[in-house]
């Protein structure tokens, strides 16, 4: 890790330094700029992006995604609440804080110190959940230190985070039907995912995942006509279906008429469960009927029984431990019960997660936690644990390959970046093409794990 100089570094904006004399020490990864700006997501709502300019020429760039189901647990997304412009979605603020007040502290020190800089951005907020700097803000530079520090070691990302002699590829989880807040329709299931286990490579994972995604347009369209193949936030089609079931014998048939079978592709479900329960009844309204836990428990596996699912995410509301340790006794061998709003990312919820035998799988989404080393400390306690890591984008999304790399390095089993359409979601499996082309045979594919 490079030293800083000593040298007095008066900056000459907010947000500069002149760091121009030579040192005796290797400063190519010291910050000189720190800038952030507003951008676009997805969605055409505001979110932050930081620039990072080092010492050495290197520059690094971090820039956020945004959900839609997000879990109360999460960290703090900062918006400016003025209902005038961009109705109240604006992130000015947490751009000013980047500017402002992170930046001129992080003027130069080393890139190369992830968790220090992260941690000295955590002592500047100050508090639990990021609510003072916003976790938009300071994942935004988090990420951008990253960048640039593994730019400035002129190696990808993946190799910076974790450095292997072999990468295991993750297997894509596309979301090919889209509902709850994810799209207009009435499927109270939010994600109906197709997993291809049956590949030897990730490319090849891939090509059968986005075969199997033109298949379902063309039964969709001659079932349920032209518009019923429009997408939603994550690119998967939002038909007008009324039942879960619907849309799992829809992608059955695509996969068939795609030329694959069961043991090729597997399914997942994100039941985003909370955006159906109401904790006054504690009832679940979903497929028309409202439902208890234990009999929202029996439909689940009931549907995994006549359905190949392989994962099954936020079964249950984002406070329900019990329940989901309940089915993880139950369902536990052969489906993954992934953790998203359970967890948020969050070591600690994870940890309780792990005591309570609550999951066997965890979803990883680094805007829930806020900076890139607690996101890493996230998926360390979730290997230790045994359990799988599903590394995923948001419903709001960017032209960010982060979560690609992070995938890679961690060796996660899955990556969730929504259907393979849209420029958004592509740019992450694209990414992982890349990578794959890059690493030749030194890459494995994490389907054998589930084949
Ligand atoms: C989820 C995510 C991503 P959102 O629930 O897993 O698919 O959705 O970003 O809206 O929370
Ligand atoms: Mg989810």
């Amino acid at each position: 890790m490079p030293k800083t100089s000593k040298r007095n570094r008066k900056s000459t904006t907010a947000t500069s330094v002149d760091l121009s004399e030579d040192s005796e020490f290797d400063t190519s990864a010291t910050i000189l700029r720190v800038n952030s700006r507003q951008v676009l997501d997805s969605r055409g709502n505001p979110t932050v992006e930081t620039d990072i300019w080092l010492r050495g020429g290197a520059t690094g760039r971090g820039t956020v995604p945004s959900g839609a189901s997000t879990g109360v647990h999460e960290a703090l997304e900062l918006r400016d609440e003025k209902r005038s412009v961009y109705g109240g979605k604006g992130v000015l603020k947490a751009v000013a804080n980047v500017n402002k007040q992170i930046g001129p502290k992080l003027l130069g020190r080393s890139t190369l110190e992830q968790e220090a800089l992260d941690i000295l951005m955590l002592k500047l907020d100050g508090t639990r959940n990021k609510s003072n700097l916003g976790a938009n803000a300071i994942l935004s530079v988090s990420m951008a230190v990253a960048r640039a520090a593994a730019a400035s070691r002129s190696v990808p990302l993946y190799k910076y985070l974790i450095k292997r002699k072999k990468y295991r590829l993750p297997i894509p989880m596309m979301n090919v039907i889209n509902g709850g807040k994810h799209a207009g329709n009435n499927l109270a299931i939010q994600e109906f995912l197709i997993e291809p286990i049956g590949a030897k490579t990730y490319v090849e994972g891939l090509r059968l995942g986005v075969e199997v995604y033109h298949a379902l347009k063309n039964i969709l369209k001659e079932k349920y006509g032209n518009s019923s193949t429009n997408v939603g936030d994550e690119g998967g089609y939002a038909p007008p279906l009324e039942k879960t079931t619907d849309a799992l014998d829809a992608i059955l048939l695509a996969i068939k008429n795609a030329g694959y079978d069961e043991s090729q592709i597997k399914l997942g479900l994100d039941a985003a469960s909370s955006s159906f329960y109401d904790p006054k009844t504690l009832l679940y309204q979903i497929d028309g009927r409202s439902m208890s836990s234990t009999e929202l428990a029996d439909y689940y596996d009931s549907l995994v029984t006549a359905y190949p699912i392989l994962t099954l995410e936020d079964p249950f509301s984002e406070d329900a431990f019990e329940d989901h340790a309940k089915m993880t006794a139950k369902l536990g061998k052969s489906v993954k019960i992934i953790g998203d709003d359970l967890y948020v990312t969050n070591p600690e919820r994870i940890r309780k997660g792990i005591e309570l035998k609550a999951t066997n799988a965890v979803l990883i989404k680094l805007n829930q936690i806020g900076s890139v080393s607690e996101t890493l400390e996230a998926i360390k306690l979730s290997k230790d644990a045994r359990m799988a890591v599903a590394v995923s984008h948001r419903s709001g999304e960017t032209e960010d390959t982060f979560i690609s790399h992070l995938a890679t390095a961690v060796e996660s089993h899955f990556i969730k970046a929504g259907a393979p359409a849209r420029g958004e979601r592509t740019a992450k499996y694209n990414e992982l093409i890349r990578i794959s082309e890059e690493l030749g045979h030194e890459a494995s594919y994490a389907g054998s794990n589930f084949a």
